[in-house]
């Protein structure tokens, strides 16, 4: 077997570390520094080895079709809902992610905004920045301990989410393809039905064209009025334009929100509304979660380069 280019293909920009590591082993080449990326993949794409990619950016099967030696996509991150696994299998190219590394970081983040929005704590904190604690008081908030959560994707991110609500009491329900008769938590059959059961509902379902808008205007009306919707998945799971006519209309109370559909452009709609809480996709943005997830790409690479077993292999 021909030894395999040791030339990496760099999608958008990753960890500074890991960028090191992978710029002292390897030949590591920046799509996103292209000036003409099409021209550089068509005079330069013969001699990639690996792609390295962020599980929000993925890699398109334009780019890959222009990789003919490729063995390797290693997914900073743990979405794979922007590779074409199907394409990737046909070719027997190797997919990897950082599955595990980030669970608990994400699942922290999820419980964040829960209570960053039940509680408002955001709200609180421009009220006392703005000087606005001398004159009145905030509005009262609302309970989080011993309410119905509704997590809407039972993978290890939902469950870490589950054990998290546990910690608070709540009456925990949960849907995702089947029941899993192990977990403790009630199972709904489908979206809406968890809908109906959730104060709290929280999407942690993959994204990818099976969970694209499915949280949706029915999934709003679903929700009692009081509803708080968080997510931490992926934005194209939920309808924005029908999350932002739920929000005008009342359907339901508020949201908390790390993922939108065109990042990083977030409606102007969910800027201007008070009882939403927003963040810039960071739930696995902490020194020790984006080491650990550094760590694991670089060692797929260095695994494919050199011929062994890949470690984070998902496909
Ligand atoms: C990362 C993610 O923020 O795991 C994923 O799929 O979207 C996130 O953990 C991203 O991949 C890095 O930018």
């Amino acid at each position: 077997m021909s030894q395999p280019a040791q030339h990496v293909l760099l999608i958008a920009p990753v960890m500074d570390a890991l960028q090191q590591r992978l710029d002292a082993q390897y030949s590591v080449h920046r799509l996103y520094q292209q000036p003409d990326a099409a021209a550089w993949l068509a005079e330069n794409g013969k001699q990639i080895g690996a792609v390295v990619t962020r599980g929000d950016i993925g890699v398109t099967t334009a780019v890959l079709e222009n990789l003919p030696q490729v063995g390797v996509i290693a997914i900073f991150g743990v979405g794979t809902d922007a590779v074409d696994l199907e394409y990737a299998r046909r070719r027997e190219i190797a997919v990897t992610i950082t599955a595990g590394a980030l669970t608990d970081d994400v699942a922290d983040l999820a419980f964040g905004l829960l209570l960053s929005s039940a509680r408002k704590l955001c709200l609180g904190d421009r009220f006392v920045r703005e000087g606005r604690w001398l004159q009145e008081s905030l509005p009262l908030a609302t309970q989080v301990s011993r309410k119905r959560i509704g997590i809407f994707g039972m993978g290890n991110i939902g469950r870490a989410i589950a054990r998290r609500a546990a910690g608070f009491d709540m009456e925990i329900y949960y849907t995702d393809r089947k029941a899993d008769a192990a977990l403790p938590y009630q199972w709904c059959e489908d979206v809406l039905s968890l809908a109906e059961n959730s104060d709290f509902f929280i999407v942690a379902v993959s994204g990818g064209k099976e969970s694209l808008g499915i949280v949706n205007r029915q999934v709003f009306q679903a929700l009692p009025g009081h509803a708080l919707v968080i997510n931490i998945a992926r934005g194209s799971i939920i309808n924005e334009q029908d999350l932002i006519a739920a929000l005008q209309n009342g359907d339901i109370a508020g949201a908390g929100l790390d993922v939108f559909a065109q990042e990083p452009q977030v409606p102007a709609e969910f800027i201007a509304m008070d009882n939403v809480v927003l963040q810039p996709h960071v739930a696995s943005a902490t020194h020790e979660t984006r080491q650990r997830m550094s760590n694991i790409v670089f060692e797929n690479v260095e695994a494919y380069f050199n011929h062994k077993h890949l470690p984070h292999r998902i496909n």
